[in-house]
């Protein structure tokens, strides 16, 4: 068995959990910087005015604004041939609505990209992951207007040609397909109001609203796609999906058919419209029967054909069950995911481990879309011990290794196209979901606590040593 011999082995970042610096060299806010930390049991909160008494965690995150040459270094040491990283919208529009970006931003990028290309380590660009600028919610509700669509594109246009010979590969939205779900539009969409950041979200919620912000999400996705085509034919862009997977709990036909439709809408919907340019069918029955409306422009639908994307991303972490029956527990913490498993080991926050379910979601995509594949999140979330200026994370190599494996098998068992793996939060950051520090996922460990506290200094953990050894050997051995 063996990975391909182009196979882009890497780790992954995004701005919102690791940059900081959030307001130096002219960035605006965003909306993530007015979300506040959690933890397990109490959620994140975004809050409209930014005050002293709360934290933000995305204001300095782990610094890599001031420290990214150094970790830069640290992902080549490991022998990263990708880095995934997404740019802060407001760093180079501050307001969004700007016709010119912040010149200091997009410096910061290109030397970003350089640092890179120094240490033959490919970006991987995420235009968007879950953060648009303050001043688009505030004026015209972000992704509820269509007036969004074109401050997108004008963002997208400065990328492509800016950074036109330093990156090549680029995911438009970050697991669009929370979309589907309420809770995605606090995360992606979201109106300027008070709200708790929880996965459930409202049970009031209009989803009409997801719906409609979610129209325009994807005819923003399109028009970038056929932008960046435009702009270097040798661009390769992709779709990126939260990669959910859920098994019937028991196998009575009721639970195996709610398993199937949740995927559908969960899955398929946003898969479909990215990958075969069309919103499917059983969509369009959901919509009339849910009551869900919003509206679709003239020339939308020729668009999302045109702007199809050249590969299909996504996260993987873990798998729950689903089933009419309420008696069955849920996997619990305030991002409860669906139903236990009995089968499957939880970490700390409830997410269950199943490297299997990932050789099943590969499958199941590639035999859908047969378009190469690329898993651009995966890992473990740990309250590490740190001692001796290291952390023996056995914990998190055992994980990877068995995860890694079920690639192989997909790739050499199953025929799958996959080109690439980057590993979550390669370096330790905030967690998207609580806001928390000691979620840590990294191969490198930052000096930092729940509140911002420490020196920020980096110290390689056991699973940096690993992973080099399994990138230097192309998966070989693990
Ligand atoms: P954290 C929930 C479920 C699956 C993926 O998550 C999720 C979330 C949001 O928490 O998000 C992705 O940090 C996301 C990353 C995030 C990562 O998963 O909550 O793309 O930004 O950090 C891990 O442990």
């Amino acid at each position: 068995m063996a990975f391909p011999k182009e196979f882009l082995w890497g780790g992954a970042t995004a701005a919102n959990q690791a940059e900081g610096g959030w307001d130096q060299g002219g960035r605006g806010p965003s909306n993530s910087d007015h979300v506040t930390n959690g933890s397990h049991t109490v959620p994140r909160r975004f809050t409209t005015e930014l005050t002293d008494d709360n934290y933000y965690p995305s204001h300095q995150a782990i610094d890599m604004y001031t420290h990214y040459k150094e970790d830069i270094a640290m992902f080549a040491e490991m022998g990263f041939c990708v880095y995934r990283m997404s740019i802060s919208w407001s760093r180079l529009f501050p307001n969004g609505d700007e016709l010119e970006p912040n010149k200091e931003g997009v410096e910061y990028y290109r030397s970003v990209f350089e640092e890179c290309k120094k240490h033959n380590i490919e970006p991987l660009v995420t235009i968007n992951h879950f953060e648009n600028p303050y001043n688009l919610y505030e004026t015209i509700g972000s992704w509820d207007s269509r007036e969004m669509i074109d401050h997108f594109i004008r963002y997208c246009e400065v990328l492509f040609t800016e950074y036109k010979d330093l990156v090549t590969y680029w995911l438009t939205f970050n697991e669009i397909n929370f979309m589907t779900m309420p809770f995605g539009y606090n995360m992606h969409a979201g109106k300027p109001r008070d709200y708790e950041m929880k996965f459930g979200g409202a049970k009031d919620h209009d989803m009409s609203l997801n719906y409609q912000a979610l129209h325009h999400m994807f005819i923003a996705s399109s028009k970038a796609v056929i932008l960046g085509h435009e702009i270097n034919p040798e661009n390769k862009i992709g779709c990126m999906l939260a990669g959910m997977v859920s098994y019937p709990r028991t196998c009575h036909p009721d639970d195996v058919i709610l398993t199937q439709q949740a995927k559908k809408m969960m899955t398929y919907l946003c898969g479909d419209v990215h990958v075969r340019g069309e919103y499917p069918s059983f969509a369009k029955k959901y919509f009339e029967r849910a009551g869900i409306e919003f509206s679709i422009e003239d020339g939308d639908l020729e668009l999302l054909k045109a702007g199809t994307v050249d590969f299909y991303s996504f996260s993987y972490y873990s798998t729950s069950c689903k089933s009419e029956n309420p008696e069955f527990a849920t996997t619990g913490g305030n991002l409860a995911m669906g139903l236990k498993n009995p089968h499957l080991e939880a970490n700390e926050w409830g997410w269950q481990i199943d490297p299997q379910g990932l050789r099943y979601y590969m499958n199941d995509i590639y035999g859908r879309y047969q378009i190469p594949l690329m898993i651009v999140e995966n890992g473990l979330g740990f309250n590490d011990v740190f001692e001796d200026e290291t952390v023996h994370d056995d914990y998190r190599i055992d994980y990877l290794r068995k995860h890694i494996e079920q690639m192989d098998i997909a790739i050499n068992e199953d025929g799958v196209d996959l080109i690439g793996y980057t590993m979550w939060g390669c370096i330790d950051l905030v967690s998207a979901g609580t806001g928390e520090m000691k979620k840590r996922y990294g191969f490198i460990y930052v000096d930092m606590d729940d509140l911002g506290n420490g020196s920020l200094k980096r110290y390689p953990k056991d699973s940096f040593y690993w992973y080099k050894n399994v990138i230097a050997t192309n998966g070989q051995e693990l």
